[in-house]
């Protein structure tokens, strides 16, 4: 029986060896989308790392398992973290698992719906702050040196020991190593994370090779990209709207490393890759998550990237769709409405098929 990450990979994880606070996270599929493949012209073998199916909706799991457990075995009382809103979601959650308050601080008006309502569900203090991410990121890390609590934000060095277990992840699942990885970057924890994992893999002789990087921001959202902060971030994908990225020279330097790069795709481009997911795949992402597939096929169209057919890339689709259900109800048409009657129905309906 699976029972979560830290039991999963105890012996790669620099984490107290104490029962694990955990919802059971990991362990998602690697799905392989051919057609997205052909869609966006990637002659190699496409798989996704569905991170939105961890128990909170995002790969942020993987990290609060670790750092909930770390703060429980060192007698923490309360855990703080600024969020763009999957942190925020998923330190409430573990929180609440180990008994724990949870005090969160994200961006006022800014938060996509379903982080939110999971923050709030979960029974955290949730305080919206009038200013981005970055301002929020700067508060809290002065808060937790005033005041007992724990910050979990991925400065927590627990998160990355966490987060990396999605790359043995898809090491175990592949057989091998991926050519390329394709990654959304926001505060550029996770890349940070992944890029750990991979060598600690390769290092303990489990995979023959190190894969190389692409980390994606969003255009208006690219400090990573452009080499400067962004003092005033904007992105539809709100989960990566950060200017500043409290790991962003360790992402430089795994991407360096790697052989890979950093690029920049615009809203429009995140939107299109977004609906090629749902209606080709049949995935339903958060617009952060799509911008891993947007990247990629910006890449291959400025051939950026060369891949054989008999190579592998895998995408980390990083937050489930629900998180953001506004984004398809504001960029979609709204649904026909129909009278309760069959003649008004059957008219609808031969309309809609002839389209
Ligand atoms: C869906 O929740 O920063 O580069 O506060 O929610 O490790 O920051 C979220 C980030 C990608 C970027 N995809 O990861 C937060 C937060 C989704 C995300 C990222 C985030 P990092």
């Amino acid at each position: 029986m699976w029972r979560g990450i830290i039991h999963a990979y105890r012996p790669f994880l620099q984490v107290a060896s104490v029962e694990p606070i955990t919802l059971y996270e990991g362990h998602t599929p690697l799905i392989p989308a051919p057609r997205l493949a052909q869609a966006i012209g990637l002659a190699a073998a496409l798989y996704l790392k569905y991170e939105g199916l961890n128990p909170t909706g995002s790969f942020k799991d993987r990290g609060m398992t670790a750092a909930l457990t770390q703060a429980v075995a060192e007698g923490a009382r309360a855990v703080l973290c600024a969020s763009t809103g999957n942190t925020a979601a998923s330190a409430a959650a573990y929180a609440a698992r180990a008994g724990l308050r949870a005090f969160v601080l994200v961006p006022a008006g800014k938060v996509a719906l379903g982080k939110l309502a999971g923050a709030m569900a979960y029974g955290a203090t949730v305080l919206a702050v009038e200013g981005n991410f970055d301002v929020a990121l700067e508060l809290v890390r002065r808060a937790v040196t005033e005041y007992p609590v724990t910050l979990v934000n991925s400065l927590n060095p627990y998160r990355l020991e966490g987060q990396q277990t999605a790359a043995f992840e898809v090491c175990d699942q592949l057989g091998r190593t991926p050519d390329w990885l394709a990654i959304p970057v926001g505060n550029a924890g996770n890349i940070t994370a992944y890029w750990k994992g991979f060598r600690a893999y390769y290092q303990a002789g489990r995979v023959n090779g190190l894969p190389k990087l692409l980390g994606v921001q969003a255009e208006g959202a690219a400090p990573l990209v452009y080499g400067r902060p962004f003092e005033k971030p904007e992105t539809i994908a709100t989960a990566i709207r950060i200017g500043r990225p409290a790991r962003g020279a360790e992402a430089r330097q795994a991407v360096q490393e790697s052989g890979g790069m950093f690029l920049a795709v615009s809203d429009e481009e995140i939107l299109h890759a977004w609906r090629l997911l749902a209606t080709l795949e049949g995935i339903f992402v958060e617009p952060a998550s799509a911008a891993s597939i947007a990247g990629l096929r910006r890449a291959v169209a400025e051939r950026r990237i060369k891949v054989s057919a008999d190579q592998t890339v895998v995408a980390v689709l990083t937050g489930h769709g629900l998180k953001d259900p506004d984004i398809a109800l504001r960029t979609l048409p709204a649904p026909t409405r129909v009278k309760p009657d069959w003649d008004a129905f059957r008219a609808v309906l031969e309309r809609a098929m002839e389209t």
